[in-house]
């Protein structure tokens, strides 16, 4: 590759890095990922549950020039948020996931996006661009992983050595050549932390982790609801879940990292469930607004809730699992 596209990729880097304050930044190929057929055979298993944007959109997730069809590069860039400065959960209220208690990443990354792609036309004329953040149908943990962010760990998370797993993504497809980086490596070793933290065993195998039972779908993805007679554990999450992550020895060793964009609302950590219960749909709205909470509609907040008002009694025992699988294979790294 030209020294020219080494200078721009150098350019767009600090621009990055320096002007929109992003704190990982790297460049891979448009080229299809390999992972798709892991989220193939994932789809077939049925571990999506009811996210059946997954399942529709399977074919074209590997595939960035689906969305930019003369993509050549795939900048991917993240914003941290590990800030280990959790009180415990007090008694009554329910926990929501660190990556929720702020402003909702979605739109701070893409207008960092759009900005980082517009600096690139100025820079290239005929430049095009496509800037994603959970968007559009992208494997971006596959991606990150290509572009040198960091690895796919056995939690699924894209773990960086620097700063650990609590990192949200972004991509800019854009169709200028740049110089691609070394794909990370992986590093989790005979680490099983998050296997075994996980309050609800939805990891099938290291890497293979099943929606169905994840507290983060059952909370927010799920739309249903909950079977009366055998309602999730949730153990205490009100929306999302952290236990793989925060488990794990890369974060527990990350320095803390909080992006200025994306500063903790604390009031939003742990929310008292009572009131909660009590609570107006349009108080709810006003409440979540503006912040990742407000994907969580009113019904299921309430679904979620009953749950969580419920004495241990109702909660349905994991062993009794109705998705528990006999025929998985073990991970090919192991
Ligand atoms: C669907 C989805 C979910 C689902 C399913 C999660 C999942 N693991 O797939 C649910 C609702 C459960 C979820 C939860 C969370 N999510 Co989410 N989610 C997504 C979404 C939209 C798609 C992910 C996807 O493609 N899954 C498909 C499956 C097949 O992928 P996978 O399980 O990651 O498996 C990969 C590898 O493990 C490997 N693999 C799979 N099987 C096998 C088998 C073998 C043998 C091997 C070797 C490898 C291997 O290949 C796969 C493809 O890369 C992405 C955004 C995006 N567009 O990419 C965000 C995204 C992954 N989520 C994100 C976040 C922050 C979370 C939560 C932390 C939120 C929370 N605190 O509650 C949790 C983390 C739970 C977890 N351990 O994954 C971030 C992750 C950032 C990071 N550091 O990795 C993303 C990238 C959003 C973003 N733009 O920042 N999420
Ligand atoms: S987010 Fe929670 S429930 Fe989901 S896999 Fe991780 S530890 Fe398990
Ligand atoms: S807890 Fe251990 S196995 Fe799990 S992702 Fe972290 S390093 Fe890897």
């Amino acid at each position: 590759m030209s020294s020219s596209a080494q200078q721009l990729k150098a350019q767009l880097r600090a621009y990055a890095l320096d002007e929109l304050g992003f704190d990982l930044f790297g460049v891979t190929t448009a080229e299809p990922v390999e992972g798709a057929q892991h989220l193939k055979r994932w789809i077939s298993r049925g571990y999506h549950g009811e996210m059946s944007y997954m399942a529709a959109t399977a074919d074209v997730r590997g595939v960035p020039r689906h969305l930019l069809p003369d993509a050549q590069s795939v900048i991917c860039v993240a914003c941290a948020y590990h800030d280990p400065t959790d009180a415990p959960l007090p008694p009554g209220h329910g926990r929501v996931a660190r990556y929720a208690r702020r402003r909702d990443y979605h739109r701070v990354i893409k207008k960092k996006l759009i900005r980082l792609g517009r600096k690139l036309q100025q820079w290239v004329s005929e430049a095009r661009w496509r800037a994603v953040v959970d968007s559009a149908p992208l494997l971006e943990r596959e991606l990150a992983q290509r572009a040198g962010l960091g690895w796919i760990g056995k939690n699924t998370c894209v773990i960086n050595r620097q700063l650990g797993s609590e990192l949200l993504l972004g991509e800019l497809l854009t169709s200028v050549a740049l110089p691609p980086d070394e794909p990370a490596t992986d590093h989790c070793g005979k680490c099983t932390a998050c296997l075994d933290a996980c309050p609800t065993k939805a990891f099938i195998a290291p890497y293979q982790l099943d929606a169905r039972r994840c507290i983060a779908y059952l909370t927010i993805e799920h739309k249903s609801p909950f079977d009366r007679c055998r309602p999730p554990e949730l153990a205490g999450n009100l929306f999302g879940c952290d236990a793989c992550q925060t488990c794990c020895p890369w974060n527990r060793h990350a320095p803390v990292r909080v992006n200025p964009s994306l500063p903790s609302l604390p009031h939003l950590a742990s929310l008292p469930l009572a009131p909660l219960a009590q609570l107006q749909e349009a108080e709810w709205r006003a409440l979540s607004q503006g912040t990742p909470l407000a994907r969580l509609h009113f019904r299921r907040l309430r679904r979620n809730l009953e749950v969580l008002l419920a004495p241990d009694g109702i909660k349905s025992s994991v062993s009794e699992d109705p998705f528990r699988e006999t025929d998985v294979e073990p991970a090919a790294e192991l």
